[in-house]
């Protein structure tokens, strides 16, 4: 398969997605990559996980466009596909594939295991790496392999779990896998030493890389870090999950996500692409070709739309995908003209709006509504609201033990005595009847319910100087 002397080509594709959603802009990016490989003379196709976006039925036009595409691919090279994320690829998925090699085969890596590539025949090993005596068969009957890859597909954490137990399950993973990539890293080192190139190809979160939307992924419930992948020492590391493209790089040996074939998914940065990976022992590149993925417009708002904003927006919008969001209180969401925006953006590809109304919550006496009894929740009020309470309550619970002429009996009782004191000081309070007569006239001359009393029995004499205390005083306070 290979000239003396020449670098394995390999064509590094990842994170498909096929589904009926994704269709278009799956097979339009993956069309696009595996013709590019083709072209580019890429001795093997390697897909590191998620070809399909969920579990797909079998009459599913995205799924024989999938199969379609891979076919194409072995006429030319063999290819190997990852199991990826199970949500996305149920277990089983890949199955249908291993029947669908036309010149080449298709090789499915489901378990964690190394596989040699021997004249474009893959052949596994029987445990997790290959035993001495099976790499002395191997040599004996298929001569020196072009390539061996070191598979770490995605793992079980619920098998995990059961073994190191549930606390430990998330953090164990990652243990277990480190241990597994240094024990293949010494394997590796032995068929390096032979002059053949390895790979390892796995699907999973490296600690501290970068998501497409610009997240850097850092804890200690990922399954790799960077040094772990490097102990497996192989030439190249093809990794699939994370969306967004980037490449590490230790002593000529890389280890890259090309990220997702296409752009599945609103607000993800950065190029998409497939990874042409150029592969000699001790010295590796990975270089991206980007494929034709959609262009997105994300625009948001903390308020109304600004339609001044949007419509230079639109003006370099012509065939892309729009997306426009906006957060308004409920009392405003009246303002948005979503006809307005959809005219503006006629010559899109799509304009998808999406508004976030912030309910209207008033708290007007916050807590009030757990205080169990009336003199409870006044007392929340006054509180609340800066009132002194000690009158309030005084008034209170006379409305509520009184009827309705005791009270009035004992109102006017504290009013005659009051005016007594103020007569003394009767200069003053001259003043206040003058300003305030005509108040209390209407005062006077309101009627009461028909139980109560007709009319104040307030002599007339006192009527001015008691206006007085009635008005100038805070009544409740
Ligand atoms: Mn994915």
């Amino acid at each position: 398969m290979l000239k003396e002397g020449e670098s394995l080509l390999v064509g590094h594709f990842s994170d498909l997605h096929y589904s009926p959603g994704n269709l278009v802009e799956a097979d339009r990016c993956f069309g696009f990559a595996l013709e590019n490989a083709i072209a580019s003379g890429c001795h093997v196709g390697v897909v590191s996980g998620d070809s399909t976006d969920h579990r797909l039925d079998a009459h599913t036009p995205a799924l024989s466009a999938l199969a379609r595409r891979i076919h194409q691919l072995t006429a030319y090279m063999p290819v190997l596909m990852l199991q990826g994320t199970f949500s996305h690829e149920p277990p089983g998925t890949l199955d249908l594939f291993r029947l669908i090699g036309s010149r080449h085969p298709v090789y499915v890596a489901d378990r964690i295991h190394q596989v040699a590539l021997c004249a474009g025949q893959f052949v596994p090993s029987d445990g997790p790496v290959f035993a001495p005596a099976e790499i002395d068969a191997l040599h004996a009957q298929h001569g020196m392999p072009e390539v061996v890859f070191t598979c770490v597909p995605t793992v079980n954490k619920a098998v995990l779990a059961a073994a190191a137990g549930i606390a430990s399950a998330a953090t164990a993973v990652g243990d277990h896998l480190a241990n597994y990539l240094a024990a293949a890293g010494a394997v590796n080192r032995q068929w390096r030493a032979q002059g053949v190139r390895t790979i390892g190809v796995s699907h999973g979160t490296v600690n501290g890389c970068q998501t497409e939307h610009g997240v850097p992924m850092a804890g200690f419930d990922h399954e790799f870090t960077i040094g772990a992948l490097f102990d497996a020492e192989c030439d190249a590391f093809m990794l699939g999950h994370i969306h967004r493209a980037q490449q590490w790089e230790r002593e000529c040996r890389v280890v890259a996500y090309p990220g997702s074939i296409g752009r599945f998914h609103y607000g993800e940065i950065g190029a998409k692409g497939y990874l042409q990976w150029q592969i000699s022992v001790g010295q590796t590149t990975a270089t991206q070709v980007r494929t034709p993925a959609r262009e997105t417009v994300c625009v948001d708002f903390d308020g109304p739309p600004d339609m001044a904003k949007l419509a230079g927006v639109a003006a370099d919008a012509a065939d892309r995908f729009v997306r426009v969001r906006w957060t308004v209180n409920e009392e405003h969401r009246q303002l948005v003209d979503r006809d307005a925006i959809q005219a503006l953006f006629s010559a899109s590809a799509e304009v998808k709006l999406e508004a976030r109304v912030l309910p209207a919550v008033r708290s007007r006496a916050e807590g009030i509504s757990r205080a169990a009894t009336l003199p409870e929740k006044l007392g929340r009020w006054c509180e609340l609201t800066g009132v002194e309470a000690d009158p309030l309550m005084d008034s209170l619970s006379m409305l509520m033990t009184l009827d309705a002429q005791s009270i009035v009996d004992q109102v006017l009782a504290g009013l005659s005595a009051q005016s007594v004191r103020k007569e003394i000081e009767a200069s003053d309070v001259a003043v206040s009847i003058q300003t305030t007569t005509p108040v209390m006239a209407t005062l006077t001359d309101m009627k009461l319910d028909d139980d109560g009393p007709e009319d104040l029995a307030i002599p007339a004499t006192d009527s001015a100087v008691l206006a007085a205390d009635w008005l100038t005083d805070d009544l409740f306070a």
